[in-house]
């Protein structure tokens, strides 16, 4: 324990203070912070107490009543009003959080605005549900806007950054794994934490920590508002450059002095966001021309295409139509880039050497709006041949030939490059050049059809069942869903026989497990906004969801509709199989410690003790059912549908 506290939230240097202790040390929980007068009390009783009975002892302890803090009255107009006010200026309906001291100011100046308070159980899973929040919410941006970019964000145009507060350094530290993931699905988070006092912290109170260390490599931008007159710029920034292409985190600390020094600024106008704009013309050039001369042209589609809204989606359908290109989705994908039942759709590249490698093996490969091209474990050889002819489109100039060497590189919003390029390439490309490839990517795609189709199935003769008939229940009930997934090896299934289409599915990128079922909960939030709601299910593997089985408590909390569908095999499966590969041999060779759960966590009580619907779904023919009756039922249900492996 710090010696600034005694733990009884008694400051350590009782005679001469007149305040309590501000940290968040378990004594000060318990006694309630708000008051902190009986709080002190109390302390000084059990110590009079002990007094009593020990009546030889000096008295040493004198209490001085606390004097009330400098700070502002509640009338007055501070920092914390001024952020608040940004919000609701911004058009933000949720802030998620989870509290402590630190962020008392803002918590206060909460009741007075039209901002939904989201309380998370931990701070990973509020920053989780911020980011689904966002990622869900950018498709419901995208689909509303008119392309009017001069209207105020507040006047029911669509701000799709999803904002979370967090407690200063442990609480951060907390949320680190989902800004990471955040970072990954390029997730519009502002993420904010309150903080000592400026002119207290060279004493390193209690929960002192350097914050902007902690969130600076996940961030686009972290910084802290020393001043309140600074906090408008700084608040208008924050959310430009979560919202700028390439979208991703950022972060603010808002200390307690700042937030509760009284102002008479008010916020900034947040302005129109601008996409990454057109690309050099020479490059969409020189790219047409690759593409005309092509012998087997591949398109890969990466999520910044998603991003960038369904303009972009339609035309890298044009791209791929005008050039006759195969095309895949880029390795660990975690959105729709491209329609999974157009013809000349392949499937995800994955992430495994040989594969990606083998798929990738042709002359002349565009990566549009890809992130990095890499497998999940390290790869011997190169995955793009060296002689290939690779196009790199991307908002994001850092992707730009990064990990292979750009022929052609152009930067620029993604959709309107394609859209260009695709001009150029149907003017010159012949109708029967055209006509042949894609003769070619639908024969390659019959070939594959098969080892495509069977990824989730097996032919074991164990009870439960296998994650193929699980994904073929859900599709077989046929109510369009809003998927978010995390679904690690049911995953596969996922992706390989459901129909996914744009705007409808999201999933883990980074790997970083505990993002799927917050994530979820936050798309719940934003489905909730619309008019005409899409149910949300999160597809979420046993492991994933045992992260954060409390996440589904804020759902149940704030009365969303979200069904979690866990493909139950009771195990870590996937480390077994990176097990196998990594070191060879097959299950019977290897002993796999810490993968198995023996005993298992009961989920459907678990789920129910947070105010769930719980339900064990123990035979494949019961799946169907239960899903159409949980997507058709308001409220919160979490299906614990066991799996093999
Ligand atoms: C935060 C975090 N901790 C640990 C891991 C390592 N890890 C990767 S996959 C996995 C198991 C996933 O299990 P489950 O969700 O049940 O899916 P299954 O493999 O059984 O399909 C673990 C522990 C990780 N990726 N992220
Ligand atoms: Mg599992």
């Amino acid at each position: 324990m710090r010696p600034e506290c005694d733990g009884m939230g008694l400051p350590a240097h009782r005679g001469a203070s007149t305040d309590t202790c501000s940290s968040d040390c378990g004594a000060g929980d318990e006694a309630g912070d708000r008051d902190a007068v009986r709080h002190v009390a109390s302390a000084v009783e059990i110590v009079r107490g002990f007094r009593r009975r020990q009546s030889s002892l000096p008295a040493v302890v004198t209490y001085i009543p606390p004097a009330p803090r400098p700070w502002g009255m509640p009338d007055s107009y501070t920092g914390a009003d001024l952020f608040v006010d940004a919000l609701d200026q911004y058009g933000v309906p949720y802030l998620f959080g989870n509290p402590g001291t630190t962020e008392l100011p803002l918590m206060e100046a909460l009741p007075d605005a039209d901002i939904e308070y989201v309380l998370g159980l931990h701070e990973d899973v509020a920053v989780g549900a911020a980011a689904g929040y966002a990622q869900t919410r950018r498709y419901h941006a995208d689909q509303e806007d008119e392309r009017d970019v001069a209207a105020d964000w507040g006047d029911g145009r669509i701000n799709p950054a999803g904002v979370a507060n967090l407690h200063v350094t442990p609480g951060l530290a907390h949320g680190i794994g989902n800004l990471y993931g955040a970072s990954m699905t390029g997730a519009p988070l502002v993420l904010t934490a309150g903080n000592h006092e400026l002119d207290f912290r060279h004493e390193e109170p209690i929960l002192t920590g350097e914050l902007e260390q902690l969130t600076e490599q996940f961030c686009k931008w972290s910084a802290e508002v020393t001043d309140v007159e600074a906090l408008p710029m700084m608040v208008r920034r924050a959310f430009r450059v979560a919202l700028t292409p390439p979208t991703g985190p950022v972060f603010l600390a808002l200390p307690v002095d700042v937030m509760m020094t009284e102002t008479d600024a008010s916020p900034d106008p947040l302005g129109p966001i601008p996409d990454a704009g057109t690309a050099d013309p020479r490059q969409v050039a020189a790219a047409a021309d690759a593409l005309v001369e092509a012998e087997s042209p591949l398109l890969v589609v990466g999520d910044a295409v998603a991003r960038s809204g369904i303009d972009a989606v339609e035309a890298a359908v044009d791209l791929a139509e005008a050039s006759g290109a195969r095309v895949h989705g880029e390795m660990l994908a975690c959105e729709i880039n491209f329609p999974t039942d157009h013809e000349q759709w392949i499937s995800f590249l994955p992430p495994r050497e040989e594969l990606g490698a083998m798929l990738q093996n042709t002359d002349t490969i565009v990566f549009a709006g890809c992130s990095t091209n890499t497998t999940l474990l390290r790869h011997e050889g190169p995955l793009v041949p060296a002689d290939a002819t690779t196009i790199h489109l991307s908002d994001d100039a850092w992707e730009v030939g990064k990990n292979e060497p750009s022929d052609v590189a152009a930067v620029g919003d993604p959709g309107r490059t394609m859209a260009a390029i695709a001009e150029r390439v149907a003017d010159r490309l012949d109708e029967e050049t055209r006509r042949e490839r894609i003769g070619q990517v639908t024969a390659m795609k019959e070939s594959m059809a098969d080892t495509i189709e069977s990824m989730g199935e097996d032919e074991s003769d164990d009870p439960r069942a296998s994650k193929a008939e699980m994904v073929d229940a859900v599709r077989a009930v046929d109510a369009d869903p809003f998927i978010v997934d995390e679904g690690v090896t049911a995953k596969y299934a996922m992706l390989t026989r459901y129909e996914l289409q744009p705007q409808g599915y999201l999933s883990n990128k980074g790997g970083g497990l505990g993002y799927g079922l917050p994530a979820s909960v936050g798309a719940a939030f934003a489905e909730e906004l619309r008019d005409e709601p899409r149910p949300v299910l999160g597809h979420i593997g046993d492991g994933s969801y045992l992260y954060y089985p409390q996440s589904i408590y804020t759902a149940v909390r704030h009365g969303v509709d979200l069904t979690v569908l866990v493909p139950d095999n009771r195990n870590y499966r996937i480390l077994k199989d990176n097990t196998n590969l990594m070191f060879g041999g097959d299950d019977e060779d290897h002993e796999f410690v810490g993968m198995d759960f023996d005993p298992h966590v009961d989920i459907p009580k678990n789920a129910a003790s947070h105010g769930a619907r719980g339900h064990l779904v123990e035979e494949p023919d019961e799946i169907e059912g239960r899903v159409a009756d949980a997507l058709d039922s308001p409220g919160v249900d979490v299906l614990d549908v066991l799996v093999h492996d």
